[in-house]
């Protein structure tokens, strides 16, 4: 067994990878993967919480496991989440260790259960939805992870896995689960470039998020077109969320000189949006073209890829039945023999 600590993260399989996601966490994944012993799922049982289309969630989650390669994650870490199906039972067991109450305090359940109407024709909420962040401390908690590596709209939710963890701990009266700790990158919170209040996310809708893999002539219109202000707090110790965001976008993506003479021109008072706003584009534009580059390499070896996932995956189930064998004897079920 590895010695070195244990790291888990997950993405839902419901479409494009956005910089959000990336620069919030799978940058960070690709970076820990010498480091630490990583573990990284795309969580498909997630993506069913909201209304879908089962033909979509199968393309998407293969989809999705492309794209991450192409940014740099390892096949022999990824897995996908229906291929390792302990974590429905665990996340049964867990329903008996939260309380409703708790649940109810979730906001992302108060956002997304709006959306889910929206999206339906009869007003559906699945009572999946009201459960998911318990799916996700079973997702964490499985795999006996050290620390998570998310965006920071995670944050209550590692609290109330924390919390979960705690309760089973003190019931069965043994420290089973380790505490997980949230890992933050640089850039916690990716905002929205059409609309700075909120975050960067598909569900807001085509002009809110930025794919990974935008062409360029897209990417260039989105980042032009990006909400700043009028300019008032130019040469003051204040910056909106909207010029904040972009220098948070330029150095995450690693252009630290264009960072540099921006924030420069910012705080002299000689800053010119139109251009600041290029140095994003040129920024964002050299990782697009990488990654779009990488797709196609990748494509072209999408059966290998295909067969290593699912043999990682069934790598990767063996640590989760062994934690489920040890949860049935310790919650006092039984175990069938495996
Ligand atoms: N805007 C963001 N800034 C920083 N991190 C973010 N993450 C998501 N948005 C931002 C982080 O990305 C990881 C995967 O999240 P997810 O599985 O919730 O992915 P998603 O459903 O594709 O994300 P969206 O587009 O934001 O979906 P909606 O709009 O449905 O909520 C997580 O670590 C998350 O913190």
């Amino acid at each position: 067994m590895s010695d070195k600590k244990r790291v888990l993260s997950a993405i839902q399989p419901t479409g494009e990878i956005h910089f959000g996601n990336y620069f919030g966490a799978v940058q960070n994944w690709v970076r820990l993967q010498e480091e630490y012993d990583c573990i990284y799922g795309v969580v498909d049982y997630h993506a069913m919480t909201m209304p879908y289309s089962p033909k979509k969630l199968r393309e998407n989650t293969w989809g999705l496991i492309l794209n991450l390669v192409a940014l740099g994650v390892k096949p022999e870490n990824l897995f996908i989440q229906s291929l390792v199906p302990q974590h429905a039972e665990l996340n049964w067991i867990f329903n008996c260790f939260c309380s409703y109450g708790r649940l109810q305090l979730m906001t992302q359940f108060k956002d997304k259960s709006q959306q889910a109407k929206e999206k339906s024709e009869d007003n559906f909420i699945s009572a999946g939805l009201f459960d998911y962040p318990v799916l996700q401390a079973a997702d964490i908690l499985i795999y006996k992870a050290d620390f998570v590596p998310v965006g920071k709209d995670q944050d209550q939710h590692l609290e109330l896995t924390r919390m979960i963890a705690n309760r089973f701990n003190n019931q069965v009266g043994k420290e089973y689960f380790v505490l997980p700790e949230t890992m933050h990158s640089e850039a916690p919170k990716i905002r929205s470039l059409a609309d700075p209040m909120r975050k960067m996310s598909k569900s807001a809708g085509e002009k809110h998020y930025v794919s990974v893999f935008e062409e360029e002539k897209r990417l260039r219109k989105k980042v032009m077109s990006a909400v700043t202000d009028s300019g008032d707090l130019i040469g003051t110790d204040e910056m909106s969320e909207g010029v904040d965001n972009l220098f948070t976008i330029i150095k995450a993506c690693g252009h630290t000189e264009a960072y540099d003479q921006c924030m420069a021109a910012y705080k002299d008072g000689s800053i010119r949006y139109g251009d600041f706003k290029t140095a994003a584009f040129e920024a964002l534009h050299s990782l697009t073209s990488k990654f779009i580059e990488n797709k196609a390499e990748v494509m072209a070896n999408k059966k290998e890829i295909k067969n290593q996932i699912k043999q990682s995956s069934a790598e990767i189930r063996k640590i989760a039945q062994q934690t489920i064998k040890d949860v049935k004897e310790l919650a006092g079920l039984m175990n069938v023999r495996f």
